[in-house]
C-alpha cells in the first residue's frame, strides 16, 4: 500500500479498528502489549481475526488517567508501529493528540491519525495531518480524562455533541485537512454518563447524517459495565450488542478490544441489511 490512505475509497463498508494499548494503565488491557513481539503478535492476530486498522495508543485515556510525556509516548508507540508495519494485514492508526508523536508514528508506517481531542490538544496537529494527507478521527470529549466523569452536562447530548463535532469538522477543513479525510466520533465514554451514553447510541444515525464515517468505541467500557453488572472482560456481549446497533445505524468503523465477535456480527449483520440489493 504506497500514498496516503483515502477514505473515499477505503473504509466504505463497516469495518473494525482492533485496539492496541501499549501502556502500562489502560482500563481493560493495560500492560498486556508494551513489548514489541507482544504487541505485534496481537497486531497480527487481530489483522487475521479481520480488523481493518489496528489502533496504536501510548498514553491511556480511561477515565482518572494521568497525561504521559511526548518523549515517553514516541519511545512506547514507534517502536510497535515499525514492528506492525508490513507485517500486519491492516492500517495501522495512531491513537495521540500530540503533534510530534503522530509524525514520527505516520514517518514509521502509520496510515490514520486518531485524536481524541479532535485537534484541541495541541495546535500542530492539523498542520501534521495535512501534511500527511492522512485521515484523522475527531471525537468528542467533554472535558479532560483526568476529571471528563466528574459531573458531566449538556443542554441536550445529542445536540451538543453534534455541534461539537461539526464545528470541528469545519475548524480541520480551514485548517486544510480534506473533509474526505475526516471521520467523527461521538466519543461514548468521554464526560458522558449512562444515560449520555445511551442517548448518543439510540441517535447514532443522527451523526451519521453528518455525511462523514462515524467511529464507535464503546468496547468494554463502563457504561455497559453499569448495565450488566460486569468486570470489562465480561462485557462483550454487551460490545457486539452495540456493534450491531452501530451497524444497522450506519457507522463505518467499530473500535474493539474484541476483534473475531465483532467482524462476525459485523457481517451477519451486512448480509441482512443488504439481502435483496442484488
Ligand atoms: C482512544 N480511544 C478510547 N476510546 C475511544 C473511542 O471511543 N473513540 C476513539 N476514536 N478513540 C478512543
Amino acid at each position: 500500500m504506497t500514498g496516503p490512505l483515502r477514505l473515499a475509497t477505503d473504509l466504505v463498508t463497516p469495518c473494525v479498528m482492533g485496539v492496541l494499548n501499549v501502556t502500562p494503565d489502560s482500563f481493560s488491557d493495560g500492560g498486556l502489549f508494551v513489548h514489541p513481539e507482544a504487541a505485534l503478535r496481537q497486531g497480527a492476530t487481530m489483522a487475521a481475526e479481520g480488523a481493518a486498522i489496528v489502533d496504536v495508543g501510548g498514553e491511556s485515556t480511561r477515565p482518572g488517567s494521568d497525561p504521559v510525556s511526548v518523549e515517553q509516548e514516541i519511545a512506547r508507540v514507534v517502536p510497535i508501529v515499525e514492528a506492525l508495519r508490513g507485517k500486519v494485514a491492516a492500517r495501522i492508526s495512531v491513537d495521540t493528540s500530540k503533534a510530534e508523536v503522530a509524525r514520527r508514528a505516520l514517518a514509521a508506517g502509520a496510515a490514520i491519525v486518531n485524536d481524541v481531542t479532535a485537534l484541541r490538544g495541541d495546535p500542530a496537529m492539523a498542520g501534521v495531518v495535512t501534511e500527511a494527507g492522512c485521515p484523522v478521527c475527531l471525537m468528542h470529549m467533554l472535558g479532560a480524562p483526568r476529571t471528563m466523569q466528574e459531573d458531566p452536562r449538556y443542554a441536550d447530548v445529542v445536540d451538543d455533541v453534534l455541534a461539537f463535532l461539526e464545528e470541528r469538522l469545519a475548524f480541520a477543513v480551514a485548517q486544510g485537512v480534506a473533509e474526505e479525510q475526516v471521520l467523527l466520533d461521538p466519543g461514548i465514554g468521554f464526560g458522558k454518563t449512562l444515560e449520555h451514553n445511551l442517548l448518543l447510541l439510540r441517535h447514532l444515525d443522527r451523526f451519521v447524517a453528518l455525511g462523514r464515517p462515524v467511529v464507535l468505541g464503546t468496547s468494554r467500557k463502563r457504561f455497559l459495565g453499569a448495565i450488566l453488572d460486569a468486570e470489562p472482560q465480561d462485557r462483550l456481549f454487551g460490545t457486539v450488542a452495540t456493534t450491531v446497533m452501530g451497524a444497522l445505524a450506519g457507522a463505518a468503523v467499530f473500535r474493539v478490544h474484541d476483534v473475531k465477535p465483532n467482524v462476525e456480527a459485523l457481517r451477519v449483520t451486512e448480509a441482512v441489511r443488504l439481502a435483496g440489493d442484488g
